[in-house]
């Protein structure tokens, strides 16, 4: 007789906590049964909205031009020096796979156009081309990933000025039409190897410092140039073309030629997909409110999940109100298959990959609380009880969705709690040596 293999301690502890995991599961689907849901249809719709993970977050948006500034530019900034920042596209795509390692469900990965590898051609914004990312898509396909993108109109020399698709120069326009042109067959050869549409968003940074003197010439510029970019019909099959409005920018302060009202009526006209950064509005805004009222009008919502924190200071997602409520919102039956969640934030000043994790889990769970909402609710609503929809909306605060979370992360093989901690700081352990050295 063969002896029974040891599973060794931390293998008896785990299936303890597996087991212990299902065994609270099972008492919250009960009692999410009792208030007329359906945790198994909420898992199943979870675990098929992807993710996309901003790349950007793992270097600090600096790219692999080389000669990219310690800066982003553009209005952008990123504060921290947490030391482990990826260097290379190995270190970036190492740090990537770690955060996924740990984010339960299949998810995606968004780049920007600085994150080329040279294949022996310069990495330039106006030469940029497919076989450049050539290796993002080898990856990509080898972990069942899709990629998704962005053209890069900040942190360069031609965006000096603070403008670039709108500048009164006509060459310094072409130079971005050209770079965003690009981009969009960039987007469209990601699509098509991976076989999954890639979302390419334009977001400019153009604006004014002081009051401008004309706000309407610069508007028609942009789009005029927005107009040239779309031009060259790509198969929709490969690309979803989105534009992304902002309130504002440092050093852009009195006007935003890409505001919101300008950009949501161009999204409209031209049939593009308009991005909601949730950094992109007036703090006591709700972007939650926004979803609803701009669907009937798009092909599409992309939103940018972050957090600002009195600015678009892009910190890291937590599972706030905002969150709760834009989530709620994007789960929504008649919305969801026309929303496409993206992360955008950066921040330095923890570790980098942590800060992926940190903010994913959280939209997770956010999604998760959204899908597990009592039909009671709306019902309450219908017959005009508002007495008892509130009351409902208060209890359902305190129902056992965090069981429900757990569940999902163990049957997705992921960490179920802060365990995943463990794996990311293994991760850095690893890494800190040669980051370090160099
Ligand atoms: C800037 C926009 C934009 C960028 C990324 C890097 O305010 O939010 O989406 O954050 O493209
Ligand atoms: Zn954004």
């Amino acid at each position: 007789m063969s002896p029974t293999p040891d599973p060794g301690p931390s293998r008896v502890a785990t299936s303890r906590r597996s087991g212990a995991v299902t065994r609270a599961y099972v008492a919250a689907r009960q009692r999410y049964g009792a208030a007329g849901v359906d945790t198994e249809a909420a898992l199943a719709t979870l675990a098929g909205i992807p993710i996309s993970l901003q790349c950007w977050q793992g270097d600090d948006v600096q790219g692999f031009e080389g000669d990219a500034p310690g800066s982003p530019g553009g209005g952008l900034a990123v504060t921290g020096t947490h030391p482990g920042r990826a260097r290379t596209p190995a270190e970036l795509r190492d740090d990537l796979e770690c955060a996924l390692s740990v984010i339960p469900g299949r998810h995606r990965v968004n780049l920007h156009a600085i994150y080329g590898e040279s294949d022996g051609t310069p990495l330039r914004r106006d030469t940029v081309h497919p076989g450049q990312f050539q290796g993002w898509v080898d990856w990509a396909r080898r972990l069942g990933l899709g990629l998704d993108f962005n053209p890069t109109c900040f942190a360069h020399p031609m965006a000096a000025d603070g403008l670039t698709l709108a500048h009164p120069d006509r060459g310094v326009r072409r130079f971005w039409i050209d770079h965003c042109r690009r981009s969009r067959r960039i987007a469209a050869f990601l699509g098509r190897e991976l076989g999954s549409p890639s979302v390419v968003n334009v977001w400019v940074p153009d604006g004014f410092k002081d009051t401008p003197a004309d706000r309407g010439r610069p508007r028609e510029l942009l789009a005029q140039s927005l107009d040239a970019v779309f031009a060259e019909r790509l198969p929709a099959r490969h690309l979803v073309d989105s534009v992304e409005p902002k309130l504002f920018g440092i050093g852009a302060e009195s006007c935003t030629v890409g505001s919101h009202d300008f950009l949501l009526a161009y999204a409209i006209s031209r049939r593009k997909h308009l991005c909601l950064d949730m950094g992109h509005f007036h703090p006591t805004e709700s972007v939650a409110d926004k979803l609803t009222a701009i669907l009937p009008f798009v092909p599409g919502l992309l939103l940018h999940v972050s957090r600002g924190v009195r600015w678009d200071s892009d910190h890291v997602v937590t599972l706030n109100d905002e969150l709760t409520a834009v989530a709620r919102e994007a789960v929504a039956p008649g919305v969801l298959p026309h929303v496409r969640l993206g992360m955008d934030y950066f921040d330095a000043s923890i570790d980098r990959v942590a800060a992926w994790v940190v903010g994913a889990r959280a939209l997770g769970r956010a999604l998760l609380a959204g899908l597990l909402e009592p039909p009671g609710i709306r019902a309450a609503e219908t017959r005009g009880d508002r007495t008892t929809r509130l009351a409902l909306q208060e209890e359902a605060k305190g129902l056992p969705w965090g069981a429900v979370w757990d569940e999902h992360c163990r049957r997705h093989g992921v960490p179920v709690g802060e365990v995943w901690l463990e794996r990311v700081g293994r991760h850095a352990a690893r890494t800190a040596g040669e980051r370090a050295a160099a």
